[in-house]
């Protein structure tokens, strides 16, 4: 680790306002190296926390933190604002098993107001903060600093909404980078932009600019008179400003790496008695060339082996995500009424390649899971095939656009769960537990959770031939590997054999939900290890299952253990256990899933040796239940015998 002569030494950001602006620069380029070293060796956000550096030096000069309250929105930007808040020596945990998270935290500082992960909260959160202090009768300001990207999400602009009508002093800063995690896209988008370039405002902003400078402190008339300057230009360009439309003080653009020209505008708006929003333009990437050049490649960096480890791996060990990407471009060539929709995550959930053939075929509507979803529902109506692609975390956004715009109309929209189930690195907010309890009881839903290419390319080509809505959910693993038994085409409800010993004395079977099949696999390898054999059966199906035959095939077993990567408590097994009960099947049936609590930040390997889903776990929660098994057989035996 390099030695840096400033950055170790502040331990409270009411320190930063001792330092001169050479001492800045200096602390600027501290925390830049610091984070390019740390992310390159534990992976995380890059692109948009280099962005953000002066503008949190910004912050934390002209606001007191906690006092005041700082709210980031999706909080992967947070980074300057941990080294500047006490945790340069944690620092070096980022993302790791047990260390500093990668997102803001309560726990972990009384400066993070909210723990965040989605987009798109920060002007509800830090609104509700303003008023509840003031109704404490505190003057904590409260400040939520969101991205272009995340100022697309509904939830956004519903806050906006209400904050212009509150009228209360929230301060909004709008970090500008021109991005999302690729482009930004929509209208939205273009408005900012139109803010931004337009030849004269630019020239009224540089005039604006030279004057808040060469201004020491600028009084409050002063501002008023800049505020009038300013809408007398946007006047001229743009007639409204939607900012100020909606009861909104707007300032900006302003440059976003200048500290002492941000510092100014916000000492000003400190005091002012209404909501404001101010207008930051930043790069994404900032001070490192390669990030600047490619902002949307290094948003989400994987750590410096973990990269050398997917390049040397072979084409045939593919992710999920990409494999169904590659099914998605397959199947919309011979069928062209496919569409493929995202909410601001072409590459993440492996669309690029479609995007690319088929242009007009497919839809980045932005950071808006609950529009997708609903825009999804009208294509359906027109005769379109959507393919509406999210992760299971954020699908938590649009339940009730799956049960109200697609299940009841019983329309041919699927949705594809990316990241579904244990996801590592980003802790809390971005597990994927919850789809398989959301949405397998939705009437008429047909649920898959494909493990290779070729069941991906089944669970399309099904999806495209059903008339109803439908989900795909499948983790950030790679696939299993292609063995024969799982070629086998798609029988519905039911689910095939990946293992099946029919001379074994003692029968046991593992049901296997999704990825965690290599883990059941595993078991059975330590189990034979001990002369216990058990059946693997991969179940594809969460709904709908056809009961009937697995009772069928579990009542040929002396133990049935199922297994689903996903939470237990109103998981999959929970209700196959119930239907077991409702029907008088008094099989001996166990059932694992994770535990009803948030998980931590950690490898996917470790978050499942947490949850005792690995294979060793498995083995010996096989072996405990075996012998728990003949307890109570000999008990129930003695007791039946007394009873004669
Ligand atoms: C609800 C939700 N959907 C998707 C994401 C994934 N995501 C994380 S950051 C990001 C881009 C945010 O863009 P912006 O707010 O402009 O911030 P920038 O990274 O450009 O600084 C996206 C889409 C998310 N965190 N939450």
């Amino acid at each position: 680790m390099s030695e840096f002569s400033i950055l170790p030494g502040l331990k409270d950001p009411a320190a930063l306002k001792n330092l001169t602006s050479e001492e800045l620069e200096i602390l600027s380029g501290e925390i830049r190296e610091y984070i390019i070293e740390t992310v390159n060796k534990n992976g995380g956000h890059m692109a948009s926390n280099l962005g953000v550096v002066e503008l949190t030096i910004a912050l934390h000069r002209s606001f007191n933190s906690p006092f005041d309250k700082i709210v980031w929105d999706v909080g992967h930007q947070c980074y300057t604002h941990k080294l500047l808040t006490g945790r340069y020596r944690e620092f070096k945990t980022l993302r790791q098993t047990g260390g500093m998270s990668g997102f803001p935290k309560r726990e972990e500082s009384v400066h993070d107001i909210m723990d965040t992960g989605h987009a798109s909260t920060s002007v509800s959160a830090a609104l509700g903060v303003l008023v509840g202090e003031h109704l404490s009768n505190s003057k904590s300001r409260a400040i939520a600093v969101i991205g272009d990207g995340s100022l697309t999400g509904g939830q956004a602009l519903e806050a906006l909404n209400y904050a212009g009508h509150l009228r209360k002093n929230l301060i909004i800063i709008l970090n500008d980078n021109n991005m999302s995690i690729g482009t930004n896209v929509g209208a939205m988008s273009s408005y900012m932009s139109r803010l931004t370039s337009t030849e004269y405002y630019l020239h009224m902003r540089n005039f604006i600019d030279r004057a808040v400078s060469i201004i020491p402190f600028f009084g409050k008339s002063i501002l008023k008179s800049i505020y009038r300057l300013k809408r007398g230009a946007k006047g001229i360009i743009f007639k409204e400003n939607l900012f100020t439309d909606l009861g909104f003080k707007y300032i900006g653009p302003i440059n976003g790496h200048n500290i002492e020209r941000m510092e100014k505008v916000f000492e000003t708006v400190k005091d002012l008695r209404e909501p404001v929003v101010i207008h930051v333009q930043t790069k994404k990437g900032k001070g490192l060339t390669v990030a600047e050049d490619d902002p949307s490649g290094f948003h989400g960096v994987s750590p410096v082996p973990e990269k050398k480890e997917k390049d040397s791996s072979a084409s045939d060990n593919i992710k999920l995500t990409d494999a169904y990407g590659i099914a998605l471009v397959e199947a919309a060539e011979k069928d062209k009424a496919i569409v493929a929709i995202t909410a601001a995550m072409t590459k993440g959930t492996g669309l690029h390649e479609f995007s690319i053939k088929y242009p007009d075929r497919f839809f980045d509507v932005g950071i808006t899971e609950p529009h997708a979803v609903t825009y999804s529902a009208g294509l359906a109506i027109t005769g379109k095939k959507p393919f509406v692609s999210i992760y299971s975390t954020f699908m938590q956004r649009a339940v009730d656009q799956v049960i109200h715009d697609i299940a009841i109309p019983s329309l041919p929209v699927t949705i594809v769960m990316d990241r579904a189930g244990l996801v590592p690195g980003d802790g809390e907010t971005h597990q994927g537990l919850y789809d398989i309890s959301l949405f397998k009881n939705v009437p008429g839903m047909t649920f898959l959770s494909p493990v290779t290419l070729s069941e991906m390319k089944y669970a399309i080509d099904l999806a495209r031939e059903t008339k109803g809505p439908f989900m795909i959910r499948y983790s950030k693993e790679q696939c299993f590997p292609e063995v024969d038994s799982l070629k086998q085409p798609f029988v519905t409800g039911r689910g095939v054999f990946l293992r099946e010993n029919h001379d074994a004395k003692e029968k046991i079977l593992i049901i296997s939900l999704g990825s965690l099949l290599s883990e059941a696999e595993k078991c059975a390898d330590l189990l034979i290890e001990r002369e216990i054999y058990a059946d693997i059966y991969n179940m594809r199906y969460i709904a709908p299952v056809d009961i009937d035959y697995l009772f069928e095939i579990v009542g040929n077993y002396n133990l049935t253990v199922f297994v689903e990567d996903g939470v237990k408590t109103g998981g999959l097994g929970e209700q196959l256990a119930a239907k077991m009960f409702e029907n008088d099947k008094h099989f001996h049936f166990r059932y694992f899933g994770t535990p009803d609590k948030f998980l931590g930040q950690a490898t996917r390997k470790e978050l499942i040796v947490q949850c005792g889903l690995d294979g060793e776990s498995l083995m010996k929660r096989i072996i405990e239940i075996k012998r728990s098994y003949r307890f109570k057989e000999v008990v129930k035996q003695v007791r039946n015998d007394s009873w004669r």
